[in-house]
């Protein structure tokens, strides 16, 4: 069993902020505020019913809420950033008691800022900082930031993706993008990598890259991200429908810890903390 990277505390730069212990698993549940998800038939989101939610992931089990209003799957359509502000502003200010951190999933630096204000304390870039502005932003909001690897954009992504060694290939990125993370002024122990699980990424993709999640931890020694949560690996694998895929999620959560993965991004969160307790518990020694 690989164990997690030492420095096993993730501090944000906020005095007084919480700080994620990662020496055990964390799980970090999805609210997706996009109109399909809380809204009432229109595209106007209730902030109610998403801070429900919110409270509920948490009381299952997650130690980080990932908040999301821009659809990342693929073929998905880009959302102009005064409404991506109009959903994910409102529901992180009404989450702040919250017993968790809130994670902001954002690509652009606008929002990152007044989220990481309006409470948020860490950014979740499916664009590992890419976009113009945002290593700057990052660097001034002081938070964790994940550097998620894709190839591609979500548009086009799926098409055709290729590799000389998927492996090989994430780590070039993120060694490219720890470079340009130092050169922005953001510390390294404020940082977490993720793989990318589906983004521009065949079945074999995903597979070689939870099995050579050892050799990112061996690469950066930096905490894992990974999420497989009901991804499409699971129809290529299995031929299931999104209702049905959660055996196959736990499956590949469990061997993304057993391989170094520090925090699982998952929708049903009680039933991965089940999974992970009942690994303890025969783990224990
Ligand atoms: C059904 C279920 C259909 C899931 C599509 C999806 C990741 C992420 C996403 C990830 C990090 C998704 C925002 C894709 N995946 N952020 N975000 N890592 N860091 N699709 O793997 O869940 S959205």
């Amino acid at each position: 069993m690989v164990v997690p990277p030492s420095n096993s505390k993730l501090e944000s730069a906020f005095p007084g902020a919480r700080t994620l212990d990662l020496s055990r698993p964390a799980l970090m549940g999805v609210l997706n505020v996009t109109p399909d998800s809380f809204s009432d038939g229109g595209q106007f989101i209730e902030p109610g019913a998403a801070r429900r939610q919110g409270e509920r992931l948490v009381a299952e089990g997650a130690a980080l809420v990932d908040v999301g209003g821009e659809s990342t799957r693929p073929g998905a359509e880009a959302v102009p950033v005064a409404e991506e502000l109009k959903r994910v502003i409102p529901v992180i200010q009404s989450l702040g008691a919250l017993d968790a951190i809130l994670s902001v999933d954002t690509s652009k630096p606008e929002v990152m800022r007044l989220a990481v204000q309006a409470g948020a304390g860490m950014i979740n870039d499916v664009c590992a900082l890419g976009q113009p502005g945002a290593l700057d932003a990052a660097a001034e909001c002081g938070v964790p930031v994940c550097l998620m690897h894709m190839q591609g954009e979500p548009r086009t992504m799926q098409a055709s993706p290729h590799y000389d060694d998927v492996v090989s290939d994430v780590c070039r990125f993120f060694e490219a993008r720890l470079e340009a993370c130092e050169r922005a002024g953001i510390p390294r122990d404020r940082l977490i990598l993720d793989p990318g699980i589906g983004f521009g990424k065949t079945l074999e993709h995903n597979l070689q890259l939870l099995r050579g999640l050892p050799s990112l931890t061996a690469a950066f020694e930096l905490p894992l991200l990974v999420g497989v949560s009901r991804k499409s690996m699971f129809q290529h694998l299995l031929g299931r429908e999104l209702e049905r895929r959660l055996p196959g999620t736990l499956a590949a959560g469990l061997m993304a810890v057993r391989n170094g993965a520090a925090i699982l991004r998952v929708h049903d969160v009680w039933e991965h903390a089940d999974a992970l307790a009942v690994w303890g518990a025969v783990g224990a020694s």
